[in-house]
């Protein structure tokens, strides 16, 4: 598959790449697991099997139980004529295409419709909210690369602990159509990927930082952090340590932090960024 995804570096093919730079250096790697985050460098990844799925391998870079997580997140690599499970009961799925590309059906039950979405291409995302039928496959003649996000949602703002949020939707979107919202107070650019409203205990965040730019807030708070660097490169403060990263690195940050960054180099960086929102932290 030839590609000309600006995120190409971030999939499996890259890791070739990547593993053959660093046999120059037997057994170094910048990755970490600390009990408050986890940097997990491209070379890292382990990719198998992804239970249910059919041609897909996957390598999953965060999940509960390596530190504070509560999603779990995995680089999905899908090849021709490939096809997604269901997530777990009660958990949501978020996907954002790095290369390649892929297709989704789901059924809409306010139209009381099977809906299909075909083509979708880097930078490209689909959201389904917990028990949302729904798959993801691929066709004969194209791979697809997927960085994939899924956790339990969260019971309803002001609720019993057994009552879930109603009038989620499915969201499809592309990125780079998206609006940059203000950010007062800070330098870099922001697009956030799903509604912001009540509803949701999530959203997706993509930052941008032309190289120079920082973090303008040393930032230290109570949501969870997973990321992904889909390009460029700088160094991410996480607590005490601060870290030379680059394109394909995935970092989580548990709550409470300390987290800055600063973009260098000669391309912009622009990373993808879950948020957890909405819920009382109680
Ligand atoms: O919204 C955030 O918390 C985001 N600015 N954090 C980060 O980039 N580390
Ligand atoms: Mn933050």
């Amino acid at each position: 598959m030839k590609t000309k995804s600006p995120y190409h570096g971030v999939s499996s093919d890259e890791q070739k790449y990547t593993q053959l730079l660093f046999q120059n250096v037997p057994g170094f790697t910048r990755s970490k697991l600390k009990p408050e985050y986890a940097l997990i460098a491209h070379e890292s990844r382990v990719y198998g099997g992804l239970f249910g799925w059919t041609n897909t391998l996957g390598a999953y870079v965060v999940s509960p139980g390596m530190n504070k997580a509560t999603i779990l997140m995995t680089m999905v690599s899908m090849n021709t004529n490939a096809k997604s499970y269901v997530p777990s009961p009660g958990a949501w799925r978020f996907a954002f295409v790095l290369d390649g590309q892929c297709s989704i059906r789901y059924r809409d039950e306010d139209a009381e419709a099977e809906v299909t979405r075909e083509d979708l291409k880097a930078g490209e995302y689909f959201y389904f909210p917990m028990n949302v039928e729904h798959e993801i496959y691929t066709d004969e003649k194209n791979q697809c690369e997927l960085v994939m996000y899924e956790a339990f949602t969260k019971p309803k703002l002001n609720g019993t602990p057994d009552e879930f949020p109603t009038g989620q939707k499915v969201i499809v979107g592309e990125t780079d159509a998206l609006p940059n919202i203000e950010t007062p107070g800070e330098i870099f650019r922001l697009k956030k990927l799903l509604p912001q409203t009540l509803e949701y205990d999530v959203n997706f965040h993509v930052m941008d930082f032309a190289p120079g730019e920082t973090l303008n807030v040393k930032e230290l708070h109570h949501p969870q952090h997973g990321l992904v660097i889909l390009e460029g490169q700088g160094i991410y403060r996480l607590n005490e340590d601060f870290m030379p990263v680059q394109q394909g690195d995935v970092i989580y940050m548990g709550p409470w932090v300390t987290q800055w960054y600063g973009a260098l180099g000669k391309n912009r960086t622009r990373y993808l960024i879950s948020k957890d929102t909405y819920r009382d932290p109680l």
